[in-house]
């Protein structure tokens, strides 16, 4: 089944077309990266329509949907609809704004629009689940953050920056090849560290204190990511118990993550750890989150996810504790999701790093 097969099979039976307005998923249907365009998909044909300035390009790479330019974009729409004879047409409604639907609905009065969460919903179902063609994508990200990671370590000492730190890594992921990075790198040091989503600053990093680094590269529209905390000098005691425990709690989840257990099962044995080892209050996030063409996507492992985990998901693992004013740890990790247990994308070291 090619992807536009699978789609229609988890939408309702009287869907007769689908417009697939978003960027990503646009891109996931065709390939192809854009601006703009809308794929109009029935359940025997899919079509691109796009306009000038990407038509060259559709044309040379676009398979999957017959690629034409757009003019007038609803008249195109509507002989389209008329050819195939489709009358239901669903939306992704959880990214159309209501000013674009209220659009197609005043000038294809005559069709049925679904504005459920249907449309948007199961391609989210279907992006969930990675093909290898995916799979190799996000290991080559992967591999761009890991070797970025692995020059870092070199340049981290006592006087430089955290925005030195990001920027640093910014640089060598796309030096690496990275099309873009995941998201705006997290660097932090001392006690900044205890702001999970800090924003790096021109603090100096001094002896004896973590350096907290969440990071990821983009291969392919493909995403990465994970999170380090080393150590520039010698942990104190404190700071060493906490990363054995943030590192025990994330060593369990992966020990747990495999196809059938349920997002908030993976979350809760790696809680477990963090809050018997009376942390409880410090860790006030998800453990994890599917990673693929966007940074944050299905499956999600929270405490209130009752989806499960299913053969094929790529999922990270980041259990943190946080102490305010102090100092903060997390170790993250991502995963392919297998049948008996999962495959570890991540290789770089996680045992307390000395520098
Ligand atoms: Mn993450």
């Amino acid at each position: 089944m090619n992807r536009f097969e699978s789609l229609f099979s988890h939408l309702s039976d009287e869907t007769d077309c689908v417009f697939i307005t978003s960027d990503v998923n646009r891109r996931y249907f065709t390939g192809m990266k854009s601006s703009a365009g809308i794929v109009v998909a029935f359940r025997s044909k899919a079509y691109l329509i796009i306009d000038f300035r990407y038509i060259e390009k559709a044309r040379l790479t676009v398979k999957s949907a017959e690629v034409i330019e757009q003019k007038n974009l609803f008249s195109q729409l509507e002989s389209l609809l008329k050819e195939n004879n489709a009358v239901n047409i669903a939306i992704e409604a959880e990214t159309m704004t209501v000013s674009e639907l209220s659009a197609y609905k005043q000038k294809l009065s005559a069709y049925h629009f679904n504005d459920s969460s249907m449309l948007s919903n199961a391609i989210g179902a279907l992006r969930s689940i990675k093909d290898d063609e995916e799979i190799q994508c996000i290991q080559k990200a992967q591999s761009i953050a890991e070797n970025a990671f692995e020059q870092i370590l070199k340049f981290i000492k006592v006087g430089v920056t955290e925005r030195e730190i990001a920027l640093k890594l910014d640089f060598t992921m796309m030096q690496l090849g990275a099309e873009a990075l995941s998201f705006e790198t997290i660097a932090l040091s001392g006690a900044n560290t205890s702001m999970p989503h800090g924003v790096p600053s021109d603090r100096k990093v001094c002896r004896g204190e973590f350096v907290l680094m969440d990071f990821g590269a983009v291969y392919n529209g493909y995403h990465s990511d994970m999170t380090r905390t080393v150590c520039v000098g010698k942990p104190d005691p404190e700071m060493e118990k906490v990363y054995n425990i943030v590192l025990e709690a994330q060593k369990t989840a992966l020990s747990y993550a495999k196809a059938g257990i349920k997002g908030s099962q993976l979350d809760a044995v790696s809680r477990d750890v963090i809050a018997k080892a009376g942390y409880g209050n410090f860790f006030g996030h998800a453990l994890g989150h599917g990673v693929g063409l966007e940074i944050h996507e299905l499956p999600v492992a929270s405490p209130k996810s009752d989806k499960i985990l299913k053969t094929g998901s790529v999922v990270t693992i980041e259990p943190g504790i946080y102490i305010p004013g102090k100092f903060g740890v997390r170790i993250e990790d991502f995963v392919i999701i297998t049948e008996k247990s999962c495959r570890n994308l991540t290789k770089s070291v996680k045992s307390i790093i000395s520098l």
